[in-house]
């Protein structure tokens, strides 16, 4: 069910390119577009650098990446799907049980291509918002993952590309169009979702982004991964291969940043992380408290008409919805929902479906607390008395129902002018940011590290700490 792997024409692909000539065309003259982009948007002051970078060339789940040098705008970005042994079975929904769909119904025509676009759309923008970072980073081997996650985000739009311009025609080529026109940030052609238009311009923030955003995106994939509409699902599942790592940098990157705060805090007479140049845990904190309130919007309104259609006609699941559940209609259940009510909390049932995106928040904030968890066995191991938290999924929200009023990270509703008393102590604001661009200064030697990070476990991929992760500069 899918064309063997051909890495040697213009787009590496499983999905036999060589034999469609109009999609191959299509997504020729869509490259260059794309290479502008990259070299525009994209990290393009280590263009010259030669990077230690991990290049999928199959789908094979024993041996699918490449490890070499390569100049990132050579990057051989490819499309792949990961292969079905016999016909996909939609399980989700109103149609579970019936053929999955290789091409796409008429009638969800426009619900697939807004999802397709949406996820795409984050692909670039995580690019885009992070181009800047490579200036300041805290070591060749923390440069290269930077480096890595760039590479397979924009590995990730080409797979999107790829679908808009297979199956939706003359739309499909407009969208992949737009994908590469609007830019994060901007007030006039932003990207589509919100924590996709913050800037993410210190090291602080790119773990916490790492760790909260893209583990948003592994959610969406594994949910996308369960669709009826087999294409889509078949390259989320490849996608998530890639994005595990993302998410071991971001988790571990921010457990490295603060097993060097505990450590520097008991360095210090007074305790005083910031005097020895680190990131005490209180910002950690702030930073938590940004991220993950950010990316807690990505998952759509908590009663959401758009989630119950999408889970109604096949096209997104449940996490894991094969494996865990044996109810795949949902339409008995409900979902106790803590909502505002003449100003005071309560609770509202709501019918399953239209809970769906709660559903799968709920997963998503389990596998943040395992991680926070973790960073506090650190804490302790450390000797530190501090701990962190999430805050409360109220708090600071910008999309849902939550949106229209004010918590504390706590959860409590309060109102805006306590909730502006305390932005600076809750949220990362411009006093951190110049903190942090004071001590993130770059750190290119072989095996060193700023000050304010510790080193990693290991290296990656069986090479030493100190290999030359990132070389060639000028
Ligand atoms: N910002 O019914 P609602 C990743 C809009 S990350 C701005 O509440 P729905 C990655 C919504 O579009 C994963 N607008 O929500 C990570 C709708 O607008 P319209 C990306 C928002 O539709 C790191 C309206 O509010 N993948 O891969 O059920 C690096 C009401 O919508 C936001 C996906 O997101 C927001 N945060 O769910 C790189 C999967 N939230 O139509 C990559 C595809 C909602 O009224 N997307 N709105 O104009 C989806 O499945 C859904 O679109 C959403 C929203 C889950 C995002």
């Amino acid at each position: 069910m899918t064309a063997a792997v051909d890495l040697d024409c213009r787009i590496p692909n499983n999905v036999g390119l060589a034999d469609d000539p109009k999609v191959r065309r299509a997504l020729e003259s869509w490259q260059p577009k794309y290479l502008q982009w990259w070299h525009e948007m994209g990290p393009t002051e280590f263009e010259p650098n030669d990077v230690w970078l991990r290049t999928a060339i199959s789908v094979d789940p024993g041996g699918w990446a490449h490890y070499d040098y390569v100049r990132m705008p050579d990057y051989r970005w490819g499309i792949f799907l990961t292969p079905r042994e016999r016909e996909a079975i939609i399980h989700v929904g109103d149609l579970t049980g019936t053929p999955a769909w290789n091409e796409v119904p008429g009638a969800h025509r426009n619900a697939l291509r807004r999802i397709i676009v949406t996820q795409a759309d984050t692909e670039p923008a995580s690019v885009e918002q992070q181009r800047l970072l490579g200036r300041s980073a805290p070591s060749l081997y923390d440069m290269r993952n930077l480096f890595q996650v760039n590479v397979e985000e924009g590995r990730h739009l080409w797979a999107m590309a790829y679908l808009l311009y297979k199956h939706f025609g003359k739309d499909g080529r407009e969208e992949a169009e737009q994908l590469l026109e609007r830019r994060s940030g901007d007030p006039d052609k932003p990207r589509i979702l919100g924590a996709f238009n913050q800037p993410c311009d210190n090291w602080l923030s790119f773990f916490a982004f790492t760790m909260f955003t893209d583990r948003d995106g592994k959610f969406q994939l594994a949910a996308l991964r369960e669709s009826g509409f087999d294409p889509l699902a078949r390259s989320c599942d490849f996608m998530l291969t890639e994005e595990a790592f993302h998410l071991f940098v971001g988790e571990t990157g921010m457990a490295r940043i603060i097993r060097r705060a505990a450590q520097l805090e008991r360095q210090d007479p007074d305790g005083d992380v910031r005097r020895q140049g680190g990131i005490d845990i209180p910002t950690v904190q702030r930073a938590i408290n940004y991220w993950f309130s950010y990316c807690l919007d990505l998952f759509g309104g908590e009663v959401s008409n758009n989630a119950a259609q999408y889970f109604a006609s096949g096209l997104k699941g449940r996490f894991k919805e094969g494996e865990r559940y044996t109810d795949h209609l949902a339409l008995e259940d409900i979902y106790e929902l803590p909502v505002v009510e003449n100003g005071r909390l309560t609770t509202r049932q709501i019918p399953l479906r239209n809970a769906m995106n709660e559903v799968l928040r709920d997963e998503y904030v389990r596998d943040c607390e395992r991680a926070v968890r973790k960073w506090n066995r650190i804490l302790e191991e450390e000797n530190s008395e501090h701990r962190l938290a999430l805050p409360s999924r109220r708090f600071h929200r910008h999309q849902g129902i939550y949106a229209d009023h004010w918590f504390s990270p706590a959860g409590e509703l309060i109102d805006e002018a306590t909730f502006s008393a305390h932005r600076a102590q809750w949220l990362l604001g411009p006093e951190d940011q110049r903190y942090l661009d004071s001590i993130m200064k770059p750190v290119r030697e072989p095996g060193k590290f700023a000050n304010w990070i510790a080193p990693p476990a290991h290296g990656v991929k069986g090479q030493p700490i100190n290999f030359e992760y990132v070389r060639n500069f000028e």
